[in-house]
């Protein structure tokens, strides 16, 4: 494979830098805190997400916060996501301020981060529980197509989907290439403390998976709360309210270009992907992800 260097003919992001064999963005995560989240630093914290970007960790934050969180759909409602979990990834390099707000000091709850696991390696050899969120890489990636084209802190991407979809196959994406970040986070599955949620699963069954999710986080919940926590958390309810739909950062994203919460579903990835696409992905599917059982769905 050749040697990952900054700059792309296509598309170059602002602050771009190599860590780890992949691209990054000086505002998606400051490669001081990034190489200080490597070498395992950063605070204590219970409960860690890790997800590939746009593979639906919005949802997954808001289902485990409710769990940990006695299902306070009031405070959900009166305090904005972000500051109900620390992303790690955008902290400054002493974790104490994010944006120049300070951070509280001692054990977090519930942090989150998009690094792959080979950046995060010393994160996951701590004792803490690690919820994985894995989407279809097709859905995956049109969602991120979508993302660059929005995101000033990402040069707001002005190409087609062709276009971009070049990036996907130089592996020339923020993060690192899908399959790798998939792969990568799959390689623990035997990690005690460790479990994976699907966004298609999440939409096919919210009750099957939520309950799971309780479980895993050691909670009892009723009927009702699974209820609360799948009315909240639903594509719709996110989109409208405040605390949930990012609007907080419309000086960052251009929601008139794609709003944050876009369209949440399974399957829009055929009103974008040409058959030479769709084989492109199935083939390094089967190389990557087949060989070690890693399936994903591509519709419901
Ligand atoms: S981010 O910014 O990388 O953390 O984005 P992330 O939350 O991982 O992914 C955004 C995509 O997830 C969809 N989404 C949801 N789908 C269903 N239900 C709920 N509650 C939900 N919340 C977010 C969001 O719309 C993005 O997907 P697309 O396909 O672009 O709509």
């Amino acid at each position: 494979m050749a040697e990952m260097k900054v700059g792309h003919p296509v598309h170059t992001l602002p602050g771009e830098y190599v860590v780890d064999s992949y691209i990054m963005g000086e505002r998606l995560g400051p490669q001081a805190t990034v190489r200080a989240l490597q070498k395992g630093e950063g605070p204590e914290y219970d409960v860690l997400v890790a997800t590939y970007p746009r593979s639906g960790t919005a949802r997954v934050v808001e289902i485990a916060w409710l769990l940990m969180n006695n299902i306070d759909v009031q405070k959900a409602k009166d305090v904005p996501q972000g500051g109900r979990h620390m992303f790690l990834d955008l902290c400054a390099p002493d974790f104490k301020s994010i944006f120049g707000k300070p951070l509280p000091s001692g054990k977090i709850p519930l942090a989150k981060t998009h690094l792959p696991y080979h950046t995060m390696e010393k994160h996951a050899k701590r004792d803490t529980k690690i919820i994985v969120g894995f989407r279809n890489p097709k859905d995956n990636i049109v969602s991120i197509y979508h993302f660059y084209r929005s995101n000033r802190d990402l040069g707001c991407f002005k190409g087609s989907f062709s276009e971009f979809f070049q990036l996907v196959k130089d592996k020339h994406l923020f993060f690192g290439d899908v399959f790798d970040y998939n792969v990568g986070w799959w390689n623990i599955r035997d990690r005690p403390n460790t479990m994976y949620v699907n966004y298609e699963d999440l939409t096919e069954d919210p009750v099957r998976e939520v309950r799971r999710m309780a479980q895993f986080l050691g909670k009892e919940v009723s009927d009702e709360d699974v209820a609360n926590i799948i009315q909240w958390t639903s594509f719709g309810n996110m989109a409208t309210e405040k605390s949930t739909n990012y609007e907080g950062i419309k000086h960052i994203i251009d929601f008139e270009i794609s709003p944050y919460m876009r369209k949440g579903k399974v399957g829009d990835w055929r009103n974008y992907f040409n058959n030479e696409q769709s084989e492109f992905i199935d083939e390094q599917y089967e190389k990557t992800c087949m060989p070690v059982g890693l399936k994903f769905r591509y519709d419901l």
